[in-house]
């Protein structure tokens, strides 16, 4: 069989520049930054580092607007910077997997500047449309259809100069590329290939599921030969959503085959990561299967849906069996072929430790924290860890409108409370500080000075976001030495994939599915079985039957190989057949 990829037992770390370390105390991350944190991450063992953008952009989308592919943005620092970083992480064993954000681009890139001249070489690298029927072009109700942007507004904004409508999913700042036009594609392969000769390690997608929107064979988008493009109903906000007609389109698999033949075909060690919104663990299976030459592997995103009821700001508690469900299926349909990655948090999500965890007192904040990254750990895949995940930290705690940065955060508050009326002020500040953006991009907390060691005690400027207040009691310096912090136990599940080919490559099979509290799974490979148990509950728990039986190959200590909690303590629990609250163990059985 062909040997495993380097990834298949790697463990990936997410920084997002603008909030990792700051060297010039301008209040900004920034490439210097990193490098000077490299030791850190060798140290919590990671082998790759997923780097969001740190291109030249208007920063409208904090870098997921890029005006120029092959320019470091100068607040981060310059090409030097980056080749001396990539170097550097190099003589760590560190890969660098660079954000690549080709569904858009931003409005100030040339590429669309040209375009804004209809007979320009770029007039169709992106979706331009005419005024629907019968209106006075750029006035309200004019956009081709009632598609909303993402972050707030129609997904349609007129340019006076072409006298037209341009499509972008995101901001008025993110027009949407034409993927159908070969041309695009081309300078898209292009200008990956010259990052890749530059060293770079591979690219995280952004929304490249995104990229084949749905047209007909004339090009034309669903409805538009009736003379009004298809619409959804208009939602809560007055818009309908446009993501049913690009998610998943008829060509991505052509597009992503295209892609490998053209930018990876002949190389070694790189990882191709895409961002898979719309894509269900079947079609996973088929998009992360070698055989279809297409991605390495997908970010899926059903289990970070399963307590949001389908709409962003309306928060539910967890009730586990839903995430269990998501979890599992997805494993169950890559276990033969094709690949998972792992992950709870990331830029866009809120810290899942203070989304599914129990942060009301120390105690329970560490060791729900690390249950939660032992039961996401002991998956297989590849697990990402998300800056400050590591070492436990926690939403923004933000009370104020002022407080927040974000595009998305803004705009949907002033939407929806100001526009749309659909949610009060108090309601929506709730809904904001359960889930807007800004609470996983708070500075990373290195130690407990003024910044948390994001930047200097003394500096003038102060960090573009937050401090978080609890820097004092969460920072990296009081865990890198301590063997009951978060930071090391997380360490300890990266050494675990790296040693033991059960983590790595077992078969995974959950028991006592339906367990409203305990998420039980088994790992396997010949007669080795690693039993994960892990109690995702502030009360104690019943031991499932399936589990309990399983239990009874548990006779001593040494069969633990991680806990959160010392092993007696367990075993006396398991003779009363419980868990303690947010007690997680691995044990072979
Ligand atoms: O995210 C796409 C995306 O779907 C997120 O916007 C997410 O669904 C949303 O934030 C949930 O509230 C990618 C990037 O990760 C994100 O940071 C960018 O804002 C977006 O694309 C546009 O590039």
């Amino acid at each position: 069989a062909t040997p495993n990829p380097w990834w298949a037992n790697a463990v990936v770390y997410q920084i997002y520049p603008r909030s990792f370390q700051d060297s010039n105390n301008d209040g900004f991350g920034d490439l210097k930054g990193i490098a000077s944190r490299l030791g850190y991450l060798a140290d919590l063992g990671i082998d790759a580092i997923w780097l969001s953008p740190v291109y030249r952009s208007p920063q409208d989308d904090n870098g997921y607007d890029i005006s120029d592919y092959r320019d470091i943005d100068p607040m981060f620092g310059t090409l030097d910077d980056m080749d001396a970083l990539l170097a550097e992480a190099h003589s760590y064993g560190i890969k660098i997997v660079m954000d690549l954000v080709v569904n858009h681009t931003s409005d100030e890139h040339a590429w669309f500047q040209s375009s804004r001249n209809p007979d320009s070489d770029h007039a169709d690298w992106y979706w331009w449309r005419p005024a629907r029927t019968g209106c006075v072009p750029g006035t309200p109700g004019a956009e081709p259809n009632q598609w909303g942007g993402s972050f707030g507004g129609s997904a349609w904004q007129y340019d006076d100069r072409r006298g037209e409508y341009y499509l972008h999913t995101f901001s008025k700042k993110q027009p949407d590329l034409n993927w159908e036009n070969p041309e695009v594609r081309k300078a898209v392969y292009e200008m990956m290939n010259w990052w890749l000769d530059r060293g770079v390690d591979g690219f995280r997608m952004d929304v490249i599921t995104l990229i084949s929107k749905q047209i007909d064979a004339n090009g034309r988008l669903p409805g538009e030969e009736h003379g009004l493009i298809a619409d959804e109903p208009a939602g809560e906000e007055g818009y309908s959503s446009p993501w049913p007609f690009s998610m998943d389109g008829p060509r991505l698999d052509e597009f992503l085959q295209e892609m490998r033949h053209e930018v990876f075909e002949g190389r070694q060690g790189y990882l191709t990561v895409g961002e898979g919104q719309g894509i269900s663990p079947k079609r996973n299976e088929h998009i992360t299967n070698p055989a279809n030459g297409e991605l390495d592997m997908l970010f899926l995103f059903d289990h970070v849906g399963v307590d949001q009821n389908g709409a962003k700001w309306n928060m539910e508690n967890l009730q586990l069996p839903k995430l269990k469900r998501a979890m599992i299926e997805q494993q169950q349909a890559v276990a033969t072929s094709g690949w998972a990655s792992l992950y709870f948090n990331n830029h866009d999500q809120p810290r899942a430790l203070s989304r599914w965890g129990d942060t009301s007192t120390p105690e329970l904040r560490v060791k729900s924290a690390k249950a939660l990254a032992l039961l996401l750990h002991m998956h297989k895949g590849t697990p990402y860890i998300y800056q400050g995940e590591e070492i436990g930290m926690t939403n923004a705690g933000f009370t104020k409108l002022k407080q927040y940065r974000d595009l998305e955060s803004i705009n949907a508050y002033h939407q929806r409370v100001d526009s749309a009326h659909v949610q009060s002020s108090e309601s929506m500040m709730r809904s904001l500080a359960a889930v807007s953006r800004d609470n996983s991009r708070t500075p990373m907390q290195w130690d407990s000075t003024t910044y948390a060691g994001f930047m200097s005690a003394d500096a003038e400027s102060t960090p573009w976001l937050q401090v978080n207040a609890n820097k004092n009691e969460i920072n990296a310096a009081a865990q890198t030495h301590d063997p009951a912090s978060v930071f090391d136990f997380y360490r300890r599940l990266i050494e675990l994939r790296h040693t033991d080919d059960v983590v790595a490559a077992g078969d995974f099979r959950a028991v006592d599915v339906s367990d409203p509290h305990v998420f039980a799974f088994l790992r396997s490979v010949g007669e080795r079985r690693l039993l994960v148990v892990g109690n995702v509950s502030s009360s104690v728990a019943p031991i499932g039957d399936e589990t309990h039986d399983l239990l009874k190959g548990f006779t001593a200590a040494s069969q633990v190989l991680i806990a959160n909690e010392d092993i007696e303590s367990i075993a006396q629990h398991v003779q009363a057949n419980e868990l303690a609250p947010w007690s997680a163990f691995v044990c072979e059985i």
